[in-house]
Order: structure tokens, then C-alpha cells, then sequence
């Protein structure tokens, strides 16, 4: 009598009301009423929305128990190898709406809530969400998470849960503002505590060398502090399966007996005092995207959640009665970038200090179960730890990545003689200036496989950064191209177009997304198109209301929707868009006549909060949003909006909403863009470069569904060779020269000339990122776009081709090319 996920495959004897397991609506009713009474406590009649968010969200946390415990029982009792993704960010978006997508009830709790006398929609707009990461990298650590929980992967997901997670953004007279994000401040329904599931973290102190009773010679550490990592566990539930997979993320606690001891010697605010100390290390999540921040507490933090997690992995082991020697037999451990490449160490320390294994068996064990994906190739963001910050924290760890690369430089000598130039490069101590740990060699020397995010991304990587690894080591290196989930992205956040797919292909197209193929077919039809264009019309209402909600501006939907929506970075280009808008609005000021399809430049992104150029680009679209939409000269046929605290809640209104996707990085900086995937699976049609997945992007779609400008990566690197000079292009293009100039004189900035100075002179005497040497490309290719928008049913067909050849972006099939090339982790079925 259960209706939901596999109703057909869940034998539970579960009756449709039974308050904690019944799927159906009058069960769901009977399950909110039940959780506001006896764990929210308010009586119905004057409980908030909120409350009855929480009242929902436990019920249906309550439905996913039974599969959760039954999951982790199955792993364990099978003996089953699990893959551990290590990433100290996961931004996972808000759970409710998900979490009934994959259970197949959103329209139980639909009912079962308008029984209640409230919306869906308004009680899924009261969760908020987890920021826990930056952007794309913590993203793609979630969207992992589902496709592995919906492949019924054996899988956990490792990480640190933040007291405060990425900064909310406001917009105060144009500028970003940071507030802080209390995300727990009204409790979190979705985790479980775990209070009896912790480990000790030790820092500082110094090691001692001795021998044990058998004469070896051996290595204390004796450190100086220590905190206590607690376990907060939340489910991960698959889409139609039994899996229900785990995301634990541990807390920094004081240990008691620390306090104790200060008690004891009556320092009451010593004891206190560690308490905060100690608790400060999972106070914050750092918002740099990039550059890598070098802060003492950052490595703390990454100490903190691997230890932590591998620690846990000895402990399921032992639970399991089997051998520390196989361990690389049962996890497979991923390391998202290098921030949990610690890893390499500690597990070295574990096995070799703690349980005294010798060296080479314990290195073959740790080279066997770690892999590390890289996710940048920037300079600037490489981590690199400062030797005397690193010896001060973790100085057993140091000793230990000394004698790794002694073993590994005897390694490349004998492969590459007389090369000490090679030595020097390949070293895990970088000596350019101070000494440093070089991260990403440690992560590299210790990992099986390697691998880049995007065809092109790898391939730069083995020709630039790990160049003189890939020669060593060829074997070791894959692509891995990036996927989004399309449950989050499409079927949660764009419901007129599942349903269209869903009786236009069957519902299978949401687990097999090859099965978008079968668009094409439909692509040439009036009808289809006719149904395709009012959903699209009807997302861009959705998200019009929005952005007149936050911020004030009137979009007419009816207009083309252009939007970049990212992190903001002087590598992305936000500043080139720019550009074209204000050539626009000069070409329109200067001729009224002009012909020009009416457009809305949406913006939405966070900058680093130290970053002065990016929150000056942030001003900048902001100032000439002002001036635009206020000028009834222009403004019936362009208006600029910057979307405040761009975050996963409101993307959900915004990929769906797309009519073009700006993917506009200089060729061969942006690893991947993940950003682009949601864009296109939406419907939207890119206008790029050739950088990251965009190629791929480009490939699946045919070039003549996608805009592309630019140089290329390999034309970017010449032009840098040969000496770029900015300056040649504004004298050379006459626009581009006045576009500046209106910039720089402070036509959008009440007659300011300081403030986009700094941006206009960057951009004139340096222009790392090459914005000028594209800006005439760019311009031209917007062009293209807008007579191509004023075909409307050859703009709807190169929409639903986009959406038809998305296939590839899934995170199934990413996750897919993990399990077989580089953990050999198989789908295991979880009974009910
Ligand atoms: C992003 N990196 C890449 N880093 O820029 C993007 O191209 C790629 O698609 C994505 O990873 C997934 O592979 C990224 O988001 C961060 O946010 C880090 C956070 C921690 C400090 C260093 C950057």
C-alpha cells in the first residue's frame, strides 16, 4: 500500500497511513501534524511556515531512515569496497525539494500540505540552504554524491561541516557587502549527530626517535594540542532506489578532559578558552576561490576533516574484522583538489607510526587507494605551505613528506639521469623565494590516478603543471569531464519542461540521459516548439517576478535572457560582457534608429571578499544597470540586473530561465565550468570560448548551435609568448577606445573618475586575462545572436537541441567513468 520510490520494489509491510513510512498523502498529513506536535511543538493553528518546513523536512527524514540504516547494513554486510570522496567543500543546495524528487512524492506532499492550508513551494522557500563551498568545485562534490547514490555506488562523502558557511552577498549602493551565514541558527533537520562517532586530532609539539621492543627504529609524535572531531551525518538519498548513501561531516569539539585538567589547577577561563580554541577550527568556511589563502587555520581545517575521515576508515575496517592490509581492497579514497591531500601523510603516519606497518608496504597500500583530481591550473591557486607553518603544525607530517620525496627524487633519478633541473621542478618542496610544500605534487606522488575535469583541462595539465609527471607516469592520467545532476537541475528546479519530457520520452530520460536524443526528432515541429517556447516563457516569468522582488527591476520575459551567473573572477570575464553592453548602449544613444532585438543582461556571483578588482566589476555592473535602466532612451530595448546572493536556491529559477549562457573565460584558464552543463541541459544556447567543457559542449551540440569567439588556448599562450600589448587594441578599434573612456570618465559613476579607474587602467596597461584582444570577436559574435534571435522557430529548435544533446553532462556518467577507470567500485542493490 506504499506509493513513492519503488513502490513496486519495497516490500515493506507498511500500511498508507502509517505516520512514519507511508508515502501517501493522508499519511504525510497525518506525519507533519505528528513532527509539529511532538518535535517542533507549536499547535497548527499559529505554527509559522518555517515550522511547518522543519514538521516536513522530518517526515520526510523519517522516510528515508529505514533505506539509510538498511544501505550502510548492506555495504558492511557484503564487505562491499566504498568510495570515500574527500572534499572540504560540499554545496549541497537545500535538501527538502530534492529529497522528494527522489523519493517520487512531491505531489503527496503537495496534497498532503494543502490539506494543511499551505503551499509547496512557500514552505521549500523557507529551507536554508547549506553554503558549505565556493562554487564550482563544492557543487560538484554534491552532484557526485546524488549520481552515486542514485547508481547505488557504495560511497561516503567526507567533509567539514561549517558553522558558517559561504558569506551571504548584498548589494548596498552598489557594492558587495558580506554578511555573515548563520545556516544553523534555526537548527538543521537533515543531520543526525553522532555523538559517540568521534576521533582525536592532534597539532604542534615535536617527535621523538626510538626503538621498539623488537629494535626497529621507530617515530613518536608528541603533540602539543588536541581537538575532538565529531560526526554530523546526513542522508544522501538516490533517485528511484533503495540507496540512501551518507555525507558525514565532522565538527571540531574540545576534548572534556583537556578542561578537566585546567579545572583542576582552578584556570576556569583557561579552560573556557580552550573550548573556543579548539571550536574555532569548523567556525568557517574560507570564501577565496582563488588564490590559495596560505592561512595557518585553512591547513588546520584540512588536517582537522582528513584525519578525521581516515581515522573512520581504519575504524569500519576493524568493525569489519578485516586486515588493516586491505585496506585499499575496500576504499577507494578521492581527493577534490589538493585540499585533502594531507591525506597521503596521514595515512602514511597511521600505518607506519600507529600500527607499525613497514614503510613500502604502507606506501603501496596508500598509493593504491588514493586519486586526485585536479581542478586549476591558475599559478596563483596551487597550494603551497610556508615550511615553518607546516613544521609547526604537523611536524611529524613534514618528516614524513621529506622521507616521500627523498624515495620519489631516487625514483626520477634513475628514470631521468643527470637531470638535477628536472629534480628540482618534480620536488614536493617548491624553493622559489621560501621553502614551501607544494600540495599538488604530494596529492600527485601518492595517488594511482590523476585526472582533469574536462578533455582540454587535461591535456593543458599534462603539457603545463604535472607535465614532467605525466612523462613519469603516463599511465596514471585520465580525463574525467565534469557532470550535473540533472534531478537537481532539471526535473526540481524546471517542472514545466520535466513534464514535457516526461510524456514526450518517458521518465526514464532522468537516470538513462542519452534518451534526450529522441528530441531531435521533435525538434523541427510547430507544436513542440509551441509547448517548448511557453515553458521557457514561463521560467523567464518565474525569475522576472524574482529579480522585481530583489532587486526592483522590471524584465519583460518576453526579451532574450542573457545571463552569466558565476563566482566573480577577472578570468571569467564578467568585464567583457560589460564591454558589450555599454557598446549597446553607446550604438543605441548615438543612432535611435537602430534595430536591435530587445535583451536583459542578467548577472548573479559572489567575489572573494579581499578581491578588489572583482568587487569593483561587481560596482561596475551595478553602475551601468543603473544608468541603462533608467534612461528611457534605451531602456525599452535593454535593462541590466545583478541578481544579490547568487546561491543553489535561486539558480534553481535561473538556469531554467536562460535564453543564452555566458561561458566567456579565457581559453584554457577555466578547468571545466559546470555552470555551462546546467545552462545547456535547461535549454539555454551558449555563447563561449574555447575553454573547459565548452569544447565538449560545442562537440555534442554541433557548431552550429553554439556562438563561439576567441582565441584559443594554444593562441592565448602564443600571444602572451610574443608580448601582448593591450593598448594596440584601443588604438586599433575606435568603440572599444570610447567604451572605456565613458568608463573611465565616470559616465556611470555621477562623474566619479576614480572609482573604475583601477579596472579601465588594468585593463589598457596589463589585461592579464586578455579581455581586449576578444572584445572585437565578441562583439561581433553578439551579433550573430541577435539576428539569430529574431528567428524564433530556428531559435526554439537550436534550444531543444541543446537540451537533446546534453546527455553527456549527466554526473551518472562521470561518476560511471570514476567506479570503472579509477576506484572498480560496482553497483551494489539495496533490498527494502
Ligand atoms: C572549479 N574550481 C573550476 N574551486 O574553476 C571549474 O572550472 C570547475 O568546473 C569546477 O571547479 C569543478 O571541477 C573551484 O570551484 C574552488 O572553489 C576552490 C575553493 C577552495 C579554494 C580554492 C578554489
Amino acid at each position: 500500500e506504499t506509493s513513492g520510490i519503488g513502490a513496486d520494489k519495497v516490500a515493506l509491510s507498511v500500511t498508507a497511513s502509517d505516520v512514519r513510512l507511508g508515502m501517501q498523502a493522508s499519511a504525510l498529513t497525518q506525519a507533519v501534524l505528528d513532527h509539529l506536535h511532538y518535535s517542533v511543538g507549536r499547535l497548527p493553528s499559529v505554527a509559522s511556515p518555517h515550522d511547518y518546513y522543519r514538521a516536513l523536512a522530518l517526515a520526510i527524514r523519517d522516510r528515508m531512515e529505514y533505506r539509510w540504516i538498511n544501505t550502510t547494513q548492506t555495504y558492511f554486510d557484503l564487505n562491499r569496497k566504498v568510495a570515500c570522496y574527500l572534499s572540504a567543500e560540499f554545496l549541497m543546495g537545500p535538501h527538502l525539494g530534492n529529497n522528494l524528487v527522489n523519493l517520487h512524492i512531491e505531489q503527496e506532499a503537495r496534497n498532503a500540505l494543502a490539506t494543511l492550508g499551505h503551499d509547496l513551494d512557500d514552505i521549500l522557500a523557507c529551507e536554508k540552504e547549506p553554503g558549505l563551498g565556493n562554487g564550482g568545485l563544492g557543487r560538484l562534490a554534491a552532484c557526485y554524491l546524488d549520481s552515486l547514490a542514485t547508481l547505488q555506488c557504495p560511497a561516503v562523502g567526507y567533509g567539514i561541516r561549517y558553522e558558517f558557511g559561504i558569506f551571504e552577498q548584498e548589494i548596498r549602493d552598489g557594492w558587495q557587502t558580506e554578511i555573515t551565514d548563520k545556516w544553523l541558527r534555526r537548527g538543521n533537520p537533515w543531520e543526525i549527530a553522532k555523538p559517540d562517532t568521534f576521533y582525536y586530532v592532534n597539532w604542534g609539539g615535536h617527535t621523538e626517535h626510538y626503538q621498539d621492543e623488537v629494535g626497529c627504529q621507530r617515530v613518536r609524535w608528541i603533540p602539543d594540542r588536541m581537538v575532538k572531531g565529531v560526526a554530523y551525518d546526513t542522508p544522501i538519498q538516490g533517485y528511484g532506489v533503495n540507496t540512501c548513501n551518507t555525507l558525514r561531516l565532522w565538527s571540531a569539539e574540545a576534548v572534556e578532559s583537556f578542561d578537566f585538567q585546567a579545572f583542576n589547577v582552578g584556570d576556569y577561563y583557561q579552560a573556557v578558552n580552550e573550548k573556543l580554541v579548539s571550536e574555532t577550527v569548523t567556525k568557517v568556511l574560507y570564501p577565496n576561490d582563488e588564490p590559495a589563502s596560505g592561512k595557518r587555520l585553512r591547513l588546520a581545517q584540512q588536517y582537522f576533516f582528513v584525519t578525521c575521515s581516515l581515522q573512520d576508515m581504519l575504524h569500519l575496517l576493524e568493525l569489519a574484522h578485516a586486515p588493516v592490509e586491505t585496506f585499499a581492497e575496500r576504499f577507494a579514497v578521492q581527493l577534490n583538489d589538493t585540499h585533502p591531500s594531507i591525506g597521503v601523510a596521514e595515512l602514511m603516519r597511521l600505518l607506519v607510526d600507529e600500527r607499525r606497518f613497514d614503510w613500502d608496504a604502507a606506501w603501496a597500500i596508500t598509493v593504491a587507494s588514493f586519486g586526485y583530481t585536479n581542478h586549476t591550473l591558475l599559478p596563483e591557486a596551487l597550494e603551497t605551505w610556508p615550511l615553518p607553518m607546516f613544521a609547526e603544525l604537523l611536524p611529524r607530517h613534514l618528516e614524513i613528506i621529506y622521507e616521500i620525496n627523498r624515495r620519489f627524487l631516487d625514483e626520477v633519478r634513475t628514470r631521468f639521469p643527470d637531470d638535477e633541473a628536472r629534480v628540482a621542478r618534480m620536488s614536493l618542496i617548491g624553493e622559489e623565494g621560501d621553502k614551501r610544500v607544494r600540495m599538488a605534487h604530494l596529492a600527485t606522488v601518492g595517488s594511482h590516478a590523476i585526472n582533469g575535469v574536462a578533455a582540454l583541462h587535461t591535456e593543458l595539465l599534462q603539457a603545463s603543471i604535472l607535465k614532467d609527471f605525466h612523462e613519469l607516469w603516463p599511465e596514471r592520467f585520465s580525463n574525467k569531464t565534469n557532470g550535473v545532476t540533472p534531478r537537481r537541475f532539471l526535473a526540481l528546479s524546471n517542472p514545466g519542461l520535466r513534464e514535457l519530457l516526461d510524456h514526450t520520452l518517458g521518465q526514464q530520460w532522468l537516470t538513462e540521459p542519452g534518451l534526450l536524443r529522441k528530441l531531435d526528432a521533435h525538434a523541427d515541429k510547430d507544436a513542440f516548439q509551441h509547448d517548448w517556447y511557453a515553458i521557457k516563457l514561463g521560467n523567464k516569468q518565474r525569475l522576472s517576478s524574482y529579480i522585481h522582488a530583489q532587486t526592483g527591476i522590471e524584465i519583460d520575459p518576453g526579451w532574450l535572457f542573457d545571463i552569466q551567473v558565476k563566482r566573480i573572477h577577472e578570468y571569467k570575464r564578467q568585464h567583457l560582457n560589460i564591454l558589450h553592453i555599454v557598446t549597446m548602449y553607446r550604438r543605441l544613444k548615438e543612432n535611435p534608429a537602430l534595430v536591435l532585438p530587445p535583451r536583459a543582461f542578467i548577472f548573479g556571483g559572489k567575489a572573494a571578499p579581499g578581491y578588489f578588482m572583482a568587487k569593483r566589476i561587481i560596482k561596475l555592473i551595478n553602475a551601468v544597470a543603473e544608468t541603462i535602466n533608467a534612461d528611457p532612451d534605451v531602456n525599452t530595448r535593454m535593462k541590466v540586473a545583478f541578481i544579490p546572493n547568487f546561491n543553489v536556491q535561486n539558480a534553481h529559477l535561473i538556469y531554467p530561465a536562460a535564453d543564452l549562457s555566458e561561458q566567456i573565460s579565457t581559453a584554457g584558464k577555466e578547468a571545466s565550468g559546470t555552470g555551462n552543463m546546467k545552462f545547456m541541459l535547461n535549454g539555454a544556447l551558449t555563447i563561449g570560448t574555447l575553454d573547459g567543457a565548452n569544447v565538449e559542449i560545442r562537440e555534442e551540440v554541433g557548431a552550429d548551435n553554439f556562438f563561439l569567439f576567441g582565441l584559443s588556448a594554444a593562441e592565448v599562450e602564443s600571444v602572451k609568448r610574443t608580448g601582448y600589448r593591450p593598448h594596440d587594441y584601443v588604438a586599433g578599434n575606435d568603440e572599444l577606445r570610447a567604451v572605456l573612456e565613458l568608463i573611465g570618465a565616470g559616465h556611470f559613476s555621477q562623474g566619479d573618475a576614480e572609482v573604475f579607474r583601477p579596472l579601465v587602467d588594468n585593463l589598457t596597461h596589463d589585461d592579464p586575462f586578455l579581455v581586449l584582444a576578444d572584445y572585437a570577436a565578441y562583439i561581433a559574435c553578439q551579433e550573430q545572436v541577435n539576428s539569430a534571435w529574431q528567428d524564433v522557430p530556428n531559435w526554439t529548435r537550436m534550444s531543444i537541441l541543446n537540451t537533446a544533446r546534453s546527455g553527456k553532462f549527466s554526473s551518472d556518467r562521470a561518476i560511471t567513468e570514476y567506479c570503472e577507470d579509477i576506484w572498480n567500485i560496482r553497483p551494489v542493490t539495496v533490498k527494502a
